[in-house]
C-alpha cells in the first residue's frame, strides 16, 4: 500500500535556517513549539559517510536491536529488502555507539541542543540516544517521548513524514489509558491515516506535518504526540534531552505516583527522580530553586494580565469601560 498524495502535501512546520541559540530557545524551546531546520547537518561526516556499505564495514557483525529481536546490519538490510508486511520492523538501537564507537564519531549534537542535563546521571542516565534505520513504510505510531523529555531527529538518508499535535491535543484514533502509562492506537500507520487523518481537517488544531529530508532536523518539544512514517528507506539519529527550559517539567514527571510504569529508558525507575534532583543541586546549586523563583514570576505576570483585562472590559456589555 502507497501513501497518498493527499497525506503528504500538507507542509505546515515553520523552517529555519541559520537560527542563533538564542532565537531557538525564544521562538521554540520556550514557548514548546516544533521547527524544522535546515542546514546545520553539513559537519556530518555521517552525512557522506553512511551508505549501506559502510556501515555494513564497520558494524562488522555485531547485533542491533530490531523491534523485539537483534539483528545484524546484514540480515536487516536482507529482511528490509524482501518484506511485505504493512508495518515492518524498525532498528531502533540506543546502544549503537557503544557497539560502533565510530557511528558515534560521525556526528555531533547541535548547537540548540547541547544543554543535556540528564548527563549529570552519568552511566545511570536513562537511554537518550538511538540509530533509527528503516525501509519505507515503517516509521513510529502516534506517543509522546519517555520522561517529558524533548528531541531532535536528523535524516541522514531518506525522507520523514511527520504528524504532530500539542499536549492538550489527543490525535483522532488514539487513546491513552488515564494515567497516561499506556497509549491504544491503530496497530498500522497506514491504518491512521486511511481512517484517521481525515478527521484533522474540520479541526480547530490542526496537526503540525512536514516531510523531514536527508541533511534537515525535526525539533520535537515535550509532550507533543507524533507519528512518523518512512517515505523511503531512512536512517536518522535522535536524542532527546533535558536542557533548564523543561527541567522543572521532567522533574515532576519523574515524580508521578506511578513512576514506576511511567519512566523508561532505565531500570531503576522509582529512585530515578531524587538521584537526578540531587545530581543537578551538586552540579548546579542554586539551578532548581531558581527555575522554579522564575516559573512562579511568570504565573504571577499572567495572572495579573488577565486581571487587567477583567478589570478594563465591562462583563456585561463586552466593551470598554473606559469612557470619553
Ligand atoms: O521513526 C522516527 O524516526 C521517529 C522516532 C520517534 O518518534 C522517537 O524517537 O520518539
Amino acid at each position: 500500500m502507497e501513501m497518498r498524495p493527499e497525506w503528504l502535501h500538507r507542509d505546515t512546520i515553520e523552517r529555519r535556517r541559520g537560527m542563533s541559540v538564542e532565537q531557538f530557545v525564544s521562538e521554540f524551546e520556550e514557548p514548546n513549539r516544533p521547527v524544522l531546520l535546515e542546514g546545520c547537518l553539513e559537519s556530518w561526516p555521517a552525512l557522506q559517510k553512511w551508505t549501506r556499505k559502510h556501515l555494513l564495514n564497520v558494524s562488522d557483525g555485531q547485533k542491533f536491536a530490531v523491534g523485539p529481536v537483534s539483528m545484524t546490519l546484514d540480515g536487516y538490510f536482507q529482511y528490509a529488502d524482501n518484506v511485505q508486511e504493512e508495518r515492518p520492523l524498525y532498528l531502533f538501537d540506543a546502544k549503537f555507539t557503544e557497539k560502533v564507537p565510530e557511528m558515534g564519531r560521525d556526528y555531533e549534537v547541535p548547537v540548540y541542543f547541547r544543554e543535556d542535563l540528564f548527563g549529570v546521571l552519568g552511566e545511570e542516565r536513562p537511554d537518550h540516544r538511538w540509530v533509527i534505520i528503516g525501509p519505507a513504510g515503517s516509521g513510529s505510531s502516534f506517543h509522546v517521548d519517555p520522561n517529558s523529555t524533548s528531541a531532535w531527529n536528523a535524516v541522514i538518508k531518506g525522507a520523514k513524514k511527520w504528524v504532530m499535535f500539542p499536549p492538550e491535543v489527543v490525535p483522532p484514533g488514539v487513546h491513552p489509558s488515564a494515567d497516561g502509562a499506556e497509549v491504544t492506537s491503530p496497530v498500522s500507520i497506514m491504518e491512521w491515516f486511511m481512517n484517521f487523518y481525515g478527521a484533522c481537517k474540520n479541526w480547530e488544531k490542526r496537526p503540525v506535518e512536514c516531510i523531514c529530508r536527508t541533511g534537515e532536523i525535526v525539533f520535537v518539544p515535550n509532550g507533543w504526540w507524533h507519528l512518523v512514517i518512512n517515505l523511503e528507506e531512512s536512517i536518522a539519529i535522535t536524542q532527546n534531552y533535558v536542557s533548564r527550559r523543561n527541567l522543572l517539567n521532567v522533574l515532576d514527571f519523574l515524580k508521578r505516583p506511578n513512576a514506576s510504569e511511567l519512566v523508561s529508558g532505565t531500570t531503576d525507575r522509582v529512585n530515578l527522580h531524587d538521584k537526578f534532583r540531587n545530581a543537578i543541586d551538586k552540579t548546579y546549586p542554586g539551578m532548581i530553586k531558581q527555575l522554579e523563583l522564575e516559573a512562579q514570576q511568570k504565573v504571577a505576570a499572567r495572572k495579573k494580565k488577565v486581571s487587567f483585562w477583567e478589570s478594563a472590559v465591562d462583563a456585561k456589555t463586552g466593551g470598554f469601560k473606559f469612557s470619553f
